[in-house]
């Protein structure tokens, strides 16, 4: 049963963390510039880089400093788009466990499988079928985010943090799609932090958080399926229990840059404050990224487009305002228990000295 006692302390520098599951990547990662020949477009200031023409099957031929130049992009930008993609879903597991390699996940993590993949799914267990189709039928993952009568804003999340191994990275690809409608939007976890004041961000720093997905064990139930309760790509992820506690602020160690880690979608209490207090807490950071169009990028997608994320540093939303079919592939893979290095930085602070 994870509780706060699994946030163990390693030093005065550092929060959180677990022993079993810790980064190999010890310094910020730099990028080497072998992206830069390929045609590219920061899509805003602070989140989102397109690539027109770079192909999945090209990277997988290609040399380790590419795929860790893709990581730290991926990991200082947010969110980076791979255009009109001709890749299997066994090329994008493949793509995804070299970049969480490259990128110094621990031996320890795999990929994820989710708890309600269903037994014997189509494309194997650890990639996730996004369908809207699945959806309507009241099942998949996102089943509990479309809920048209809530604000559009209820399906901001990161994946799956109430793992105690939550995910580095993640990968979508959308191979069916509406002729409008059924936009991704992301969101900077590493701009709202800058946006706190220094008397919150320390306030911050002292504090965990509690997520949970038990309404996965409804949905589960309610399917009639059985809930994947055995190890899902890491030694700390197993059981029912579905529930995590994490620092409220975490450094990604591939940037070193710190980002809040609270999310709509599974965090339910700040911890070591009063609930009422939790209760005040968590909507004005939640508010903070839903309400700030600033700090977020908007995908419109095409067929067969692929986003590859951080889901340690940015949280995203789909949009449910289409009627026709919406389909693709998901894999997402696993990262480092999150940790707090209090002598990491913010993203803006770590620009400005450079
Ligand atoms: O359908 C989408 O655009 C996003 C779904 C989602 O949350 C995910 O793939 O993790
Ligand atoms: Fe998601």
């Amino acid at each position: 049963m994870p509780s706060i006692e699994h946030i163990e302390s390693l030093g005065a520098n550092i929060r959180g963390g677990n022993a079993i599951a810790r980064t190999r990547c010890l310094h910020p990662m730099v990028n080497s510039g072998t992206l830069n020949k390929y045609t590219h477009q920061d899509l805003t200031p602070v989140i989102g880089t397109e690539f027109e023409r770079l192909q999945v099957t090209e990277l997988l031929e290609s040399d380790e400093q590419l795929i860790k130049d893709l990581a730290v992009t991926v990991s200082q930008r947010g969110v980076v788009f791979l255009r009109n993609q001709d890749v299997t879903p066994q090329q994008m597991k493949d793509l995804m466990e070299r970049i969480t390699r490259a990128a110094g996940s621990p031996e320890s993590s795999g990929l994820h499988v989710h708890p309600l993949t269903e037994p014997g799914s189509e494309l194997g267990d650890q990639i996730s079928v996004i369908s809207s189709e699945k959806q309507k039928k009241g099942g998949g993952l996102t089943h509990q985010l479309s809920d048209v009568s809530r604000f559009a804003s209820a399906g901001w999340h990161a994946d799956i943090t109430f793992e105690n191994c939550p995910s580095d990275y993640a990968m979508l690809k959308i191979h069916t799609l509406p002729e409008t409608g059924g936009d991704t939007l992301w969101a900077s976890g590493y701009e709202i932090y800058d946006r706190l004041s220094p008397k919150m961000r320390e306030f911050l720093e002292g504090l965990t958080a509690t997520h949970d997905a038990k309404f996965f064990l409804e949905e589960a139930e309610r399917l009639g399926n059985p809930l994947r309760d055995g190890i899902r790509g890491s030694p700390l992820n197993y059981g029912s229990s579905l529930e995590a506690v994490h620092p409220v602020i975490r450094t990604n160690p591939v940037t070193g840059w710190k980002s809040v880690f609270v999310n709509k979608g599974f965090t339910k209490r700040i911890n070591g404050v009063t609930r009422d207090e939790s209760d005040l807490l968590l909507p004005y950071l939640i508010n903070l990224v839903t309400q700030n169009h600033d700090a977020q990028v908007r995908f419109k997608w095409r067929k067969n487009d692929l986003a590859i994320w951080d889901n340690r540093s940015t949280w995203h939303c789909a949009t449910y305002d289409y009627d026709a079919a919406r389909a693709g592939d998901r894999v997402c893979s696993l990262g480092e228990a999150p940790y707090l290095d209090l002598k990491s930085s913010s993203r803006r602070e770590a620009l400005e000295t450079h």
